[in-house]
């Protein structure tokens, strides 16, 4: 019986298709600087570097900043965030350093449109740090619309001051083209456990935030940095004192009907299988 066989293969094929569509399950250590991200887009003294072996982290280094600000990105280019499926993505961000008076520095995870996003980014999930005689750690989750602030308002959330690090999340389920940042204020310690911050709609239905996507669209990635001296203060950030690491992005876990679908056609090569043996 080659024609069962046949069918439970095509099955098969058929069920892991959007697991081949998706292939998102991809991540970075940055134990080198290596070809996941595009070239790094700096103002002013601004530069990313990765560190000594044994760390091997992306830090940001303002060279010696005084009185400015410097900023930095790099493009994630390995692959991008589908439309039409869920995904998450998500990265550990450390500010290991004690700020001069005035001083304030970010790190972001942008999340966009990748047909707009080197140029007019939408989604802005950052986590900043500034002292202004007394310390203030804030994440806030800020989405854009060509450029401007969209609904809803960013809301903000009071960084625990316990940790240096703290870890981002961003997350898409495509059922309600929902886009949503989740962070964990304590990084990998004890695990990652996400508490939810904000979430909005990028499908430009009513209260989305006509970002205009379409199943053609995907999404693109972007970490940034930024670092200002103020008004009276000066920098000098040397290697692993800000940095990021530990980018990782996954596809969603498979619908259940999925599940059934791929045991589905395992059942039927595996009859086809027994037949052709017999
Ligand atoms: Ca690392
Ligand atoms: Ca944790």
């Amino acid at each position: 019986m080659k024609s069962l066989f046949r069918l439970g293969l095509i099955g098969f094929l058929v069920a892991l298709a959007p697991f081949a569509r998706g292939q998102f399950s991809v991540s970075d250590d940055f134990s080198t600087l290596s070809g996941n991200w595009f070239n790094e887009i700096t103002t002013g003294t601004g530069a990313f570097s990765v560190s000594v072996p044994g760390t091997e982290v992306l830090s940001y280094l303002d060279g010696g900043l005084t009185s400015a600000t410097t900023t930095g990105s790099r493009d994630w280019k390995n692959n991008t965030g589908s439309y039409t499926q869920n995904w998450q993505v998500q990265v550990d961000f450390t500010f290991n350093f004690t700020q001069a008076n005035s001083q304030s520095s970010s790190w972001s995870l942008y999340v966009g449109n990748l047909a707009d996003i080197t140029d007019n980014i939408q989604g802005m999930f950052q986590l900043s740090t500034t002292n202004l005689g007394v310390a203030s750690r804030n994440i806030v989750g800020l989405y854009n619309t060509n450029g401007s602030p969209a609904s809803p308002p960013a809301p903000e959330q009071i960084w625990d001051v316990a940790s240096s690090t703290v870890t981002l999340q961003a997350i898409y389920i495509a059922a309600t083209h929902t886009l949503s940042l989740a962070y964990d204020p304590n990084g990998s310690v004890g695990g990652y456990s996400f508490t939810p911050i904000t979430s909005a709609a990028v499908d430009g239905s009513v209260g989305g935030l006509g970002w205009g996507m379409t199943n053609s669209d995907s999404f693109g990635f972007r970490l940034a940095a930024s670092n200002s001296a103020g008004s009276t203060g000066t920098s000098s950030l040397t290697a692993d004192q800000m940095f990021a690491d530990n980018f990782a992005a996954s596809s969603a876990i498979p619908e259940p009907s999925t599940y059934a679908a791929i045991f589905g056609a395992l059942a039927l090569l595996a009859a086809g299988w027994r037949r052709r043996q017999g």
